[in-house]
């Protein structure tokens, strides 16, 4: 029998190229966030194993885990230059796409996926090994080819292309192969190219396609937020410079004795909460570990007010959908490399506000929240991402939408930076 490759084969030996290189490219980008690899979920400073862009913490000042992004180019990373919010989104389509098409050839990838993060002992153990698994793709990849060029180029790409090679027409199949290739470098480029021109766009996309996908694959399981005392981390990183508005730093030398919460829009009784009132309210305590979308992570433990205590003293109105937070920092002001300017502030739907850990802290780790940790006030959502997570609270604001706020995206760093508003973890 002549040896034959069938259709299936070919397609998705074409599907896994193309995807296998978005993937790469696009987590090359986001490795470029936080461009360190470590084996310990705290992120101990200098413990990490791998570091891409080493350089001396500095001694006497403030520095961020945003002073830690590094700048891959644009022909290694996709999209690159430090767009790894764009990058995330290629990323997550291209993922979805391979377990669409690897699923075909082995249902056990997508059964798998929502325990794999169980089995390596951590999500920094979890990101190191993708990391590695990376590599080992690479060197896959040679391999793969140099094999295929000793055994004879042009058979075996009639075979990968055409599927036989009886009488093999070796300048079609060169000519499909070249094709092909082609295709996957058009993709990469335009991906490149729209990541540039058309963030928002890339954001929409990801939205409608791409969010549903990994709600449908993981949202089903709950979020499980309980760590013990002995699980605290001795170091948290600090992302989000504090404040440097005048009335805040006014708050701030006087310890914020004279902080007031506003509690307004869309509610039956408006509020104005001082520290002390949020103090006599009912505590909650809870150890959590906190995920930041660039990679890094740390336990804490945050004592505060719990949203739901709020919400019942100021009775939100029937249409209210969504809850603003207003923080004090003006990007602009705040950040020596900031990204984009303006205001800070996050939304989060009503039934999110109202989950048990959903938290106005106030402490951490049992002393006050230190000014760069947010203080005086910070939300805790323990389900999202950090960047959801508002620090430095100036206002909330009950709202219809959160359509009808910024420029309706959802947040400062949806507005400006084009991440997802889904950021369940
Ligand atoms: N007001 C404000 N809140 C913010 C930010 C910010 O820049 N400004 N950064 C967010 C991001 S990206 C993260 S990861 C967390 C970091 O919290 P931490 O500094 O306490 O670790 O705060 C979030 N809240
Ligand atoms: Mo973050």
């Amino acid at each position: 029998m002549p040896l034959a490759f069938p259709a299936w084969i070919r397609i998705t030996h074409f599907l896994n190229f193309l995807f296998l290189s978005l993937l790469l490219r696009s987590g090359l980008e986001i490795l470029s966030a936080h461009p360190k690899l470590y084996w310990n979920d705290d992120c101990r400073l200098n413990s990490e194993w791998a570091n891409f862009d080493p350089h001396p913490y500095p001694k006497d000042e403030l520095f961020t885990a945003d002073d830690q992004e590094t700048n891959f180019p644009s022909w290694l990373a996709l999209p690159g230059h430090r767009h790894w919010d764009l990058g995330r989104h290629w990323h997550f389509a291209a993922v979805n796409g391979w377990i669409a098409t690897g699923a075909a050839m082995s249902p056990a990838v997508a059964g798998r996926f929502p325990r794999y993060i169980r089995l390596f002992h951590g999500r920094q153990a979890a990101r190191s090994i993708h990391f590695i698994c990376l590599c080992c793709y690479v060197v896959f990849f040679i391999g793969h080819i140099s094999m295929v060029v000793l055994h004879g180029f042009r058979t075996e790409l009639a075979l990968i292309t055409l599927g036989q090679v009886r009488s093999p027409d070796l300048n079609l199949a060169l000519a499909v192969g070249l094709g092909g290739i082609a295709a996957v470098v058009a993709v990469h480029v335009l991906a490149t190219r729209v990541s540039f021109r058309h963030p928002d766009w890339v954001q929409r996309c990801a939205e409608r396609f791409v969010d549903p996908v990994r709600r449908a694959v993981l949202g089903h399981l709950a979020s499980r937020q309980h760590y013990t005392r002995a699980d605290i981390s001795p170091f948290l990183w600090v992302n989000g410079r504090p404040p440097k508005e005048p009335d805040y730093l006014a708050l701030a030398q006087d310890h914020f004795k004279d902080y007031v919460l506003p509690v307004d829009g869309l509610v039956e009784r408006p509020l104005r909460l001082t520290l002390e009132d949020l103090r006599a309210l009912p505590r909650q305590v809870q150890i959590t570990k906190h995920n930041c979308i660039q990679g890094w992570s740390g336990v804490a433990e945050w004592a505060g007010v719990p949203l739901r205590e709020i919400i019942k003293l100021c009775r939100p109105l029937p249409g209210v959908g969504d809850v603003v937070f207003w923080a004090y920092d003006e990007k602009s002001q705040s950040e020596p490399r900031a990204k984009a300017p303006g205001q800070y502030y996050g939304t989060i739907p009503m039934a999110m506000a109202r989950q048990p850990q959903t938290l106005l802290a106030f402490e951490l780790n049992g002393d006050p929240l230190p000014i760069e940790h947010g203080a005086p006030l910070r939300l805790r959502l323990e389900t999202q991402y950090g960047f959801t997570m508002v620090k430095y609270i100036k206002g909330i604001q009950f709202v219809d939408s959160f359509r009808h706020v910024g420029k309706g995206r959802g947040g400062w760093p949806e507005d400006n930076l084009y991440r997802s508003r889904e950021a369940s973890i």
